[in-house]
């Protein structure tokens, strides 16, 4: 590669993570096409619960939801970050349109094919309901959103993504979030509780092998895309789970010693037998983590919504 040229953010990331000690690569370059497809599957195992759970905190409280968004407005615009194919947030949709409810919902999502399959099965499904999709960077959309108008938000940020935040930097994202909400404006945050280990350890690792699929796609893409030669099978799926500190981590372990080559990079990387390389955090949750991280981004918890397990909470936060 000519040193003169830039390197495109997937390259420069890929190359400091294979320089830390321990290695470690970015789970936001899971979701290329195919990683899409597989954490749709992902969802839909039986070992995963959380989708089922969430489900069920939606389907119980729907109508308690409804109540808090109102509030003493009674209008507001639902924003959803990163919505994907919507399934969960259709419950929500459906019983807000068949109560009457005046509220238009703005998905925003950085892919604007995911908008236009979301917009469009909406429009079959939900076809009373406003939907003003916005295509880019969430914290962008919604400064833009704050600025053309004083509607209440209610922002929701489901799913546990929140979990796959590295150490402070939930905190940090939930904070600048806020930043782009005025006071009052609401968020209701997905947090997947810490629970029996054993339990937690099987959504990671399904006896279907889907999820080690999902992170060795991570290696498939950086062929792909990066030029390099990463053999998948000398390669081990190994997630591990810590009931101290709620941390769910996945990684890849190197089986042999080996180098990969990396064009973009033009660069070789050497791996020891069972180095591992670090993919991917989800955090699980206890009430008192909810608490210091609403208070530290600047928030207050108005209610929490959990299934009859509780496995799963949806946090209700109000903007200070
Ligand atoms: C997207 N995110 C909340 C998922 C999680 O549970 O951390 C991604 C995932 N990784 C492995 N399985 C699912």
């Amino acid at each position: 590669m000519n040193t003169t040229e830039v390197l495109s953010e997937f390259a420069s990331d890929v190359k400091e993570g294979l320089l830390q000690f321990p290695k470690r690569l970015p789970s936001k370059y899971f979701y290329n096409e195919k990683g899409d497809y597989l954490f749709q599957q992902i969802m839909h195992l039986e070992e995963y619960y959380l989708t089922n759970a969430e489900f069920e905190v939606f389907e119980e409280n729907k109508a308690e939801i409804l109540k808090a968004f109102l509030g003493a407005d009674g209008e507001f615009r639902l924003v959803e970050l990163g919505a994907g194919d919507g399934t969960k947030t259709k419950v929500l949709l459906n019983h807000f349109v068949s109560k009457g409810t005046k509220f238009t919902y703005s998905p925003i999502d950085i892919s604007g094919s995911v908008l236009d399959g979301l917009t469009n099965a909406l429009s079959q499904e939900i076809p009373a309901l406003s939907v003003e999709p916005i295509k880019g960077d969430y914290f962008k959309a919604l400064a833009g959103l704050k600025r053309n108008n004083s509607m209440k938000e209610v922002v929701l940020f489901l799913g546990s993504n929140i979990g796959n935040f590295m150490g402070k930097s939930g905190e940090t994202f939930l904070r600048k979030l806020g930043e782009d909400m005025s006071k009052g404006d609401l968020l209701l945050i997905g947090f997947d509780m810490m629970k029996n280990p054993e339990k937690v350890l099987a959504a990671y690792n399904d006896a279907m092998g889907v999820t080690r699929e999902f992170n060795l796609n991570l290696l498939d893409r950086i062929n792909e895309e990066l030029g390099a030669n990463f053999d998948r099978n000398n390669f081990q799926h190994f997630p591990t789970y810590d009931p101290i500190t709620g941390e769910t981590k996945s990684h890849l372990v190197s089986k042999c010693t080996q180098n990969v080559h990396i064009a973009a990079l033009d660069e070789t990387f050497e791996f020891k037998a069972w180095e591992a390389i670090h993919t991917e955090v989800s955090q699980k949750f206890s009430h008192q983590m909810i608490e210091q991280l609403a208070k530290h981004a600047g928030f207050r918890i108005v209610q929490n919504f959990t299934d009859s397990n509780e496995y799963f909470v949806d946090s209700l936060w109000e903007k200070l």
